[in-house]
């Protein structure tokens, strides 16, 4: 989609339109012209599912706090709207310019900045990669306490705004929690250092957490300070074969209940979502039998035995009592990174045929699934689904985090086109609301969800938000046309 196509968005006129003189403002505060981008900016300006395609002219690449300060307070006193951009793998065509927004990138802001190796508090710059903090923590013994499957692009400021929630969030909980603060700068250049190390601190109203999950919108985070969790010494992944969704939501009862403190994923496919992934990498699925639905059971802990022991016992059960029909435990690391990747790699396999429509959507636990056969029956009854080119959808599949209420509904197509998303939107969304839901789980509401927020916000909710955004950014050059 380029913006000639977006139908309900035009370029706000309010915004300046960039000169020569901008560009020699910048490359001063930056004071070197390989931080100044102005050609090739495909990658800047496309989002992760090649969805969304913004026409920036200009990418900026600061190395300090200071030179991002600079910058956005220059930008606010001329209104050049700017989208911060992170790793650009964000999901909802957040992170990509709509018009001609300067793309300002943290990617050059990637320093740790300090670790403490007794509390297990990490300090780092916005721009490190996800991957990159993870691999630091593992020589110390430490686990950074949230896992994607973009960690190897996704930076870590762009995580927390767009609160990510991942693969782990069972276990270690929301960025909410775990983040201790930020260092962030405001439009008119304001550098807030509220880079804390303290779990408690109940000195006022706790302003970081607005920032958290605000998407590029109220202002750009530079530094982070984070509590990372002792890395499990043993980690086991059981791959299950199950019957039904009824069964899925038996085995979580009996994981949490046998499993406990050492649990620390609990994902859920349909054979649909495997199917792609078969497909897709060309490998013999973990299961001989094909089974309706699979769960993907990680468990993390700091004796192997013990946990070993542990998982063995809840597998004879749920096998003995007939929730579970199938399964294996991974034997070493490299079976358990491959028993992940059939959960990892559906994203890929969902579009790479193509494209892929995503929605991202809490729903109480026992309507969770529920969502996709009648996402299915509606692209069916508009005949949109087949085998063959001559239909664009290929298949609507459903995965995702079971123990945070999450599903991922991805409809895998050999195109975008209008009847699609008329099948589809908004009546996707109207089943959410109708079953007290949330229409953006973790990946958050940019430009895709954008007039969607009202199918879950109340009307004072939304005044609430819409307020907290004029006050932090009154000219709204912040990643404009985007959130709410
Ligand atoms: P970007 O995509 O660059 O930006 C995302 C948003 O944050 C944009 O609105 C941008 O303006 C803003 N932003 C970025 N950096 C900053 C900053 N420093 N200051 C202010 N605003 C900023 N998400 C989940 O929640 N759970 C998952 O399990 C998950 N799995 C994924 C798997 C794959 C394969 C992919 C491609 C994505 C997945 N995501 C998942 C999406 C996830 O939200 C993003 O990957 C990640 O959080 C965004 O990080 P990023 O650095 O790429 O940010
Ligand atoms: C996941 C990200 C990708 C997708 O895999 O857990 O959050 O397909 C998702 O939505
Ligand atoms: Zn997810």
């Amino acid at each position: 989609l380029t913006a000639d196509s977006y139908p309900y968005v035009k370029r706000d006129p309010n915004y300046k339109q960039l000169e020569d003189s901008d560009i020699a403002h910048f490359t001063e505060i930056l004071g070197d012209s390989k931080l100044v981008i102005q050609e090739d900016l495909d990658f800047y300006n496309e989002d992760y599912m090649h969805k969304y395609m913004g026409q920036s002219k200009l990418v900026l690449k600061p190395k300090t706090t200071q030179q991002v300060s600079e910058i956005i307070k220059y930008c606010n006193e001329k209104k050049l709207a700017i989208v911060p951009q992170g790793g650009n793998t964000g999901l909802v065509g957040g992170s990509v310019p709509v018009f001609d927004e300067i793309v300002l990138s943290l990617s050059s802001l990637n320093k740790i900045r300090s670790f403490d190796e007794v509390s297990g508090i990490l300090k780092a710059d916005a721009g490190l990669i996800l991957e990159n903090a993870d691999n630091f923590l593992a020589e110390k013994g430490y686990i950074f306490p949230l896992d994607l499957g973009a960690k190897g692009s996704c930076h870590v400021g762009g995580t927390i705004a767009t609160n990510a929630g991942g693969l782990r969030l069972l276990r270690y909980g929301s960025l909410h929690g775990s983040v201790l603060g930020l260092e962030t700068v405001l439009v008119d250049g304001t550098i807030v250092d509220s880079l804390h190390s303290l779990r408690k601190d109940n000195t006022g109203y706790d302003m970081k957490q607005v920032f958290i999950g605000s998407e590029g919108t109220l202002g750009v985070i530079t530094g982070f300070s984070i509590l990372c969790p002792p890395r499990p010494k043993a980690k086991n992944v059981a791959f299950l074969g199950l019957e039904s969704y009824e069964a899925v939501q038996k085995t979580f009862i009996e994981a949490k209940g046998q499993l406990g403190e050492i649990l620390s994923a609990f994902e859920f496919m349909d054979n649909k979502s495997q199917e792609l992934v078969k497909t897709y990498n060309k490998l013999d699925h973990p299961l001989e039998e094909p089974y309706p639905f699979y769960v993907l059971i990680e468990s993390s802990g700091s004796n192997k035995d013990h946990d070993d022991e542990k998982l063995e016992q809840f597998l004879e059960d749920v096998m003995e009592k007939e929730i579970v029909s199938d399964g294996i435990v991974a034997q070493d690391e490299t079976q358990l990174a491959n028993l992940w990747s059939w959960r990892e790699l559906i994203p890929e396999a969902s579009q790479h045929k193509g494209g892929v429509y995503k929605y991202d959507v809490s729903l109480p636990l026992k309507d969770l699934y529920d969502l996709i056969p009648a996402v299915e029956e509606k692209l069916k009854a508009a005949n949109l689904v087949g085998e063959t080119d001559e239909f664009p959808v290929i298949a609507s599949v459903g995965y995702g985090h079971i123990g945070d209420g999450n599903v991922h509904l991805n409809v895998a197509v050999r195109r975008y086109t209008k009847e699609i998303e008329k099948a589809i939107e908004p009546f996707v969304y109207e089943w959410v609301q109708q079953h007290h839901g949330s229409v953006s789980a973790e990946h958050g509401l940019g430009f895709q969800k954008k007039n969607y927020i009202g199918y879950t916000k109340s009307e004072n909710e939304i005044k609430l938000i819409k307020q907290l955004k004029n006050l932090y950014d009154p000219n709204g050059i912040l990643n404009p046309y985007k959130y709410i």
